[in-house]
């Protein structure tokens, strides 16, 4: 083949989404390789122009980090420690139902309340939580617990997993977060997470959940030891287990916090990277509806760029998330809703604030909102 006649890899992956086409993991692989990153992000913005149109979401939320106690101590982690270690705590009931009762008055629509794999908390304990949780902020919905700890209380109880979803649902849990996906390739976990249930584990939750009627999001942490090979086969797990249950609302990725964990040595993720992954991610899972750009492990301003490769969601106004506090993430711990409102518009978007089922609380268009853009007359 002459020199002129060989195809770029990148062109038949535009081809087949002009055509509506599923993409191979070849086609992923292409897309990461790429070193056009302003292609992809055009492809991967055509595509969530297609489902979401200028709509931008975002949530009032507060996330609750109950303990820090955790038996995994998996090496990304800097937030887990031993039971007694210093640094170690653990919120009392009466803690996590005042947080959240605060957060319903200053309007949160969603809690997320997740934690480490305790090994002396009672479920009694964590039921009491939720319960309380409920009877306090009625209106809120309750997004708790990482399938990685609802497999720890099932054992701890002795019940099967889905017993678990159900009771914790009866208590008045309302959906799953995606945490502590990690990558699922038993490679990079068995160096990473070797303590966590599997990658398979992991997907077992979530589609029970989906079973019993939890919705729940899915996440990958990237950026430390994965390939690109490994990125996209856990992007296709996601992506299998929704043809099957159709209960993943969004796709969360979660960049690497290197500065305070066991791999500080690494460099974590560069901003091309941050982009490429959520470009590549929107393409790939063509059956999930939204992808969140989490700004804060990226920055709110890299997580505004985000929505123009692919993403359609900032998250939430999060206040106090401790996990990536204490890896040395230093985008912050709350932003005001008028904040996101303001970065969405300069994006020339709608921001649209939504309920944490992506029910429309409010869409935010020009002329209701009291933010000024600078710059913009
Ligand atoms: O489970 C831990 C990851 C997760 C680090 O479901 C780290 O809507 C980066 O899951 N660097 C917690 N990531 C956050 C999370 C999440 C956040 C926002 C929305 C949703 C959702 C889920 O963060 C953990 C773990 O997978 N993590 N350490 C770190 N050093």
């Amino acid at each position: 083949m002459s020199p002129s006649t060989v195809r770029d890899p990148l062109t038949p992956v535009e081809e087949k989404v002009a055509r509506g086409e599923r993409l191979s993991a070849a086609d992923g692989l292409a897309l990461f390789e790429s070193d056009d990153l302003l292609r992809v992000g055009r492809l991967a913005d055509a595509f969530r122009k297609g489902r979401t149109g200028d709509d931008a979401y975002f949530v009032v939320n507060r996330h609750i980090n109950y303990t820090n106690v955790c038996l995994n101590r998996c090496q990304f982690c800097a937030f887990s420690r031993d039971e007694g270690e210093p640094g170690a705590y653990t919120l009392d009931v009466s803690e996590v139902v005042d947080k959240a009762r605060e957060a319903a008055a200053q309007g949160a629509r969603e809690i997320h309340i997740v934690g480490g794999e305790h090994p002396t908390l009672p479920y009694a304990s964590i039921r009491s939580m939720i319960t309380g949780v409920r009877a306090a902020a009625p209106s809120a919905h309750i997004k708790a617990f990482t399938a990685s700890e609802i497999v720890h209380f099932a054992r701890v109880e002795g019940m099967s997993v889905e017993d678990m979803l159900r009771d914790l649902k009866v208590a008045g849990v309302n959906s799953l977060p995606g945490g502590g996906a990690e990558i699922f390739a038993p490679r990079v976990r068995e160096i990473v997470c070797p303590a966590k249930i599997s990658g398979e584990q992991w997907l077992e939750v979530h589609r029970t959940a989906h079973r019993v009627g939890l919705k729940t999001t899915a996440t990958m942490l990237y950026g430390h030891l994965e390939t690109i090979e490994e990125r996209v086969d856990h992007l296709f797990k996601l992506r299998e287990a929704q043809d099957e249950t159709g209960g993943f609302q969004a796709f969360i990725p979660l960049a690497f916090q290197p500065k305070k964990t066991r791999l500080a040595q690494l460099p974590g993720p560069s901003g091309v990277d941050d982009l490429k992954v959520l470009a590549a991610a929107r393409l790939l899972l063509d059956n999930f509806a939204h992808i969140k750009a989490y700004w804060v492990m990226t920055g709110l301003k890299l997580a505004q760029v985000s929505l123009f490769f692919g993403a359609d969601d900032l998250d939430g106004t999060v206040v106090e998330e401790v996990i990536s506090l204490m890896s040395g993430a230093d985008h912050g711990q709350g932003v005001p809703k008028s904040e996101l409102i303001r970065v969405i518009r300069d994006a020339g978007r709608v921001p649209v604030e939504r309920d944490a089922l992506y029910g429309v609380v409010e869409r935010h268009g020009e002329g209701n909102g009291s933010e000024v853009r600078p710059g913009k007359s």
